[in-house]
Order: C-alpha cells, then sequence, then structure tokens
C-alpha cells in the first residue's frame, strides 16, 4: 500500500491549529448557533425556557451542559419542518432518513450548508489518502439517504473525478472498477464484501484492482474487518463516520497516516460524551454516548444531538482535533442477554478469528422459556463448506464468544450465499421474539 498522507500545506489550516485557537471558534460559532435556534425555532425556545435557560447563559464551552438535549423524537414531532431555522425559500435540499418506526426524519440543507457539507467531505477523503485527480467510485445510495450525494460533493469539492454508481447491481460494480480503474471507493463495510464476493465470482483476484483507499461508514465495523478488506484489496479501509441529523458522512474522518478512529471535524460539530442513563457529560477517555452540536448550520441547526452511537472521545494525533473511538456499537441495537451487554460488532470480531467463517451474519433473537436466546447465524467461507468443517467453525466460535463475551449462543453455519446481502446498511439483528 502506497504512503498516501497529505503533505501539511495541503490542510485546511484550522486541523493542526492550537487547540485554544479552536476552542475560541468554537465558543464563537456556539453562542451564534444557540441565538439562531432560539430566535428562530420555537419548539427548541419553548425547551430552553423550560429549562430556564437562555442563548445568553453560554459564557464557556462548558456552559453548552445547561442545555436540552435534543433526541430523534424532538425531530418526528415537529414532523416535517418544525426544526428549521430559516425561511423555507433559503432552504436548498431536503434529506430524509427513513427509520425502522413511524415517520423518516428530515433534514434541511441552506446552500451554504451544502457548502460547508462538501468541504468537510473534502477534507474527510483528504485526510483519508484520497488527492485531487483521483476517480472515486460511490457506492453509497443516492436519494433520501445522505451517503451518495454527501460523498459526491466532497470527492468534486478536492477534484476528483466522480463515478456516481450508487448501490446495487454488484457485478456492474465490479466491471466499472475493473474498466475505470478509480482509486477510491466509498461504501458501507458490508456491501464492500458483495463487491469482493463478486471479484472472486468473477474470477479476478482484487488486489490487482486500481482501488488504492476505501472510505467506508453508515453501520458499525471493527478493525478486524479492516484487515479483511485491506488484505483483500491491499487498500487503506479507512472509517467515515456522520449521521443526518447532524449534517450526513463527514462529521468525523480517520487520518491515512494514523488510522486510530475518526478525527471530529470540530470547528463545525462539538462533540460531547454523556453517560446515556443520567446524561451526565463524561471527561475525554470516558466510554459512553456522542453528543453533537453544529456549530455553524444554518437551515437546522441541532443542539446536543443524542445519537444513541456509544464511543470515547480521545486527544487528537494526527490533527489538532480530538478524535472518537470507532463506535462500539449503537445503545438501541445492545442485546441484553442473560445480563451480558452484547453488540453485533464484538460478534463480527470474533466470526473474523475463525478461518472457516466469512464475516456475512446476522443475530437471531428467539425467546425461550422466557428468556432471551442469541443464534449466530453465519456463512461458511466456501472453501470450508463440508459438515466436518462447518461443526468445527461452530464449536470455534461458540468458544470464542463464551470466553471473551461471557455468554453463550447458538450458532448455525450457514451454505455459502445464504445470509441476506444488502446492498447499503446491513441488518444484523434479526428479532423472531413474539411480543407478549
Ligand atoms: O449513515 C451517514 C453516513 C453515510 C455516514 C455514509 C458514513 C458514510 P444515517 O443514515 O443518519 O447517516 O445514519 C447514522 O449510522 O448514528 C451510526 O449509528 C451509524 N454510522 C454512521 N457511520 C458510522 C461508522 C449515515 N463509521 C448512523 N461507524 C449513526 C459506525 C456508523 N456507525
Amino acid at each position: 500500500m502506497r504512503d498516501l498522507a497529505p503533505a501539511n500545506h495541503d490542510l485546511d489550516r484550522i486541523e493542526t491549529a492550537s487547540r485554544d485557537e479552536i476552542a475560541a471558534l468554537q465558543l464563537a460559532r456556539l453562542q451564534l448557533t444557540l441565538r439562531r435556534v432560539y430566535d428562530n425555532v420555537p419548539h427548541t425556545r419553548r425547551k430552553f425556557d423550560a429549562a430556564g435557560v437562555h442563548p445568553d447563559d453560554c459564557r464557556t464551552l462548558a456552559d453548552l451542559a445547561k442545555f436540552p438535549f435534543t433526541a430523534k423524537s424532538d425531530l418526528r414531532d415537529t414532523y416535517p419542518f418544525g426544526m428549521v431555522a430559516v425561511p423555507h425559500d433559503r432552504i436548498a435540499r431536503l434529506h430524509a432518513s427513513s427509520g425502522t418506526t413511524g415517520k423518516p426524519t428530515v433534514v434541511a440543507y441552506t446552500q451554504a450548508d451544502i457548502d460547508v457539507w462538501a468541504a468537510v467531505m473534502a477534507r474527510s477523503i483528504r485526510a483519508a489518502g484520497g488527492k485531487r485527480g483521483m476517480k472515486v467510485h460511490i457506492a453509497f445510495g443516492y436519494g433520501l439517504f445522505t451517503g451518495g450525494l454527501g460523498a459526491h460533493y466532497g470527492a468534486e469539492r478536492l477534484g476528483c473525478a466522480v463515478i456516481p454508481v450508487s448501490g446495487g447491481m454488484t457485478e456492474r460494480q465490479v466491471q466499472f472498477i475493473h474498466d475505470f480503474k478509480p482509486e477510491i471507493v466509498m461504501a458501507t463495510p458490508s456491501y464492500t464484501l458483495a463487491i469482493l464476493d463478486e471479484f472472486r465470482r468473477a474470477n479476478l483476484d482484487p488486489r490487482d484492482c486500481s482501488l488504492e483507499v476505501g472510505l467506508f461508514g453508515a453501520e458499525p465495523w471493527t478493525n478486524a474487518m479492516r484487515a479483511e478488506i485491506e488484505q483483500s484489496f491491499d487498500m487503506h479501509a479507512i472509517d467515515l463516520y456522520g449521521l443526518s441529523e447532524v449534517v450526513g458522512p463527514g462529521v468525523s474522518c480517520e487520518c491515512v497516516e494514523t488510522k486510530d478512529g475518526p478525527h471530529v471535524w470540530e470547528d463545525h460539530f462539538y462533540p460531547e460524551i454523556i453517560d446515556p442513563e443520567t446524561g451526565a457529560v463524561l471527561p475525554d477517555g470516558s466510554p459512553g454516548e456522542l453528543v453533537f452540536t453544529s456549530l455553524t448550520k444554518e437551515a437546522m441547526p441541532i443542539i446536543r444531538y443524542r445519537t444513541r452511537d456509544l464511543s470515547r472521545l480521545l486527544p487528537g494525533t494526527a490533527r489538532s482535533m480530538r478524535r472518537m473511538e470507532r463506535i462500539a456499537g449503537r445503545s438501541d441495537d445492545m442485546i441484553i442477554l442473560r445480563g451480558v451487554n452484547l453488540f453485533p460488532s464484538q460478534i463480527e470480531a470474533l466470526i473474523l478469528k475463525c478461518p472457516g467463517l466469512t464475516p456475512h451474519f446476522q443475530l437471531e433473537l428467539h425467546r425461550r422459556e422466557r428468556m432471551d436466546a442469541v443464534t449466530v447465524v453465519v456463512e461458511a467461507r466456501p472453501t470450508a463448506a463440508g459438515e466436518a468443517e462447518r461443526e468445527m467453525s461452530a464449536f470455534e466460535l461458540k468458544h470464542h464468544i463464551k470466553s471473551v463475551v461471557g455468554v453463550t449462543v447458538g450458532v448455525r453455519v450457514a451454505d455459502p450465499g445464504a445470509v441476506e446481502r444488502s446492498q447499503g446498511k446491513a441488518r444484523r439483528i434479526v428479532d423472531l421474539r413474539r411480543s407478549a
């Protein structure tokens, strides 16, 4: 793999500014944002009033802790435009995330918001090792999902040639990668595995393809999966994070020279870690729930948005801006099995330790005699699909899970190709418990 670290003079100046300078910029922008929301969003103004806080009470960054959180329910309750802080003729774009229940959440952007988004995505692709003149194959879905268009505008801003393939039609993805020779690919990690399978099915060696860097995100993945993707394609695999309510992809991204967790682009998004039970702000380094406040957004500024994503804030390394630890899981994806917390990402890391198994998997939840039970359904590698080998793999995985996580689960090793493939975010949890 080539050394693709960007030169210092190619970075935005603020990426390497002093912490004091970053904090001063954050405070000024935060005060403006609180004021903008208070003056223009009645829903949030009522919440501030009920909590007895006013934008003037924010004199230091720590004062932000006095302000109420925003939850997904606030966006649902005010559907579709109740959180918009600008006259509607200034809205330049709407995106929406489908969500599993009820109404979608809608997010709005002004032209200035779209510009900031393009800038933070360009910064992310550059941090990943992307350079002007490279070609970018975008396999994130285009449409209301923020993945495709977010990546698109960022790649264009960096001066790359964009190949807007979107998700799906996996055979054609492989053909275009083979024929157009992009250096960069952007996709969900689970869909990247489907592309990898298709390379092999087509009898092409993925290590021979032109790809040098992949930016992967939109769903949790592990360092074990990084290793699998990097070895299979002989390319750098970089973690890209974001969420629609905050902007879309490009809230934070790893740097290719360190690959030690995404750097939060703190000049635009202010991160906090809270205790998910009490809401108390925790010091950097403590594990908890990520909360973001936008610092520059116009159309839909967001104050203390509870992401439900579990992480930690860590000091900057390749940049001055703080890092977040790779997302361990979402609090709402956590399975509590006989008192033990279990995340799909833990299972993913253990599956990758078993040479006979592929990382295509789902967790089935059952209820047996009023006790919850989990069965890991995971595919055998085609080279280890015989009955005896599968039994061995199942035994091995069960053993790893028991000794690392501390719970007994069922394991079913399925035929190659039997586990549902997604073209976007993978569905890792299949809940078969009948509602009581
Ligand atoms: O998934 C935005 C995105 C697109 C990010 C493309 C990265 C790449 P939503 O659909 O609103 O937005 O989903 C946001 O996805 O709260 C996390 O739970 C999860 N997520 C996103 N990136 C990562 C990541 C987009 N790198 C939700 N690691 C977030 C783990 C991620 N989880």
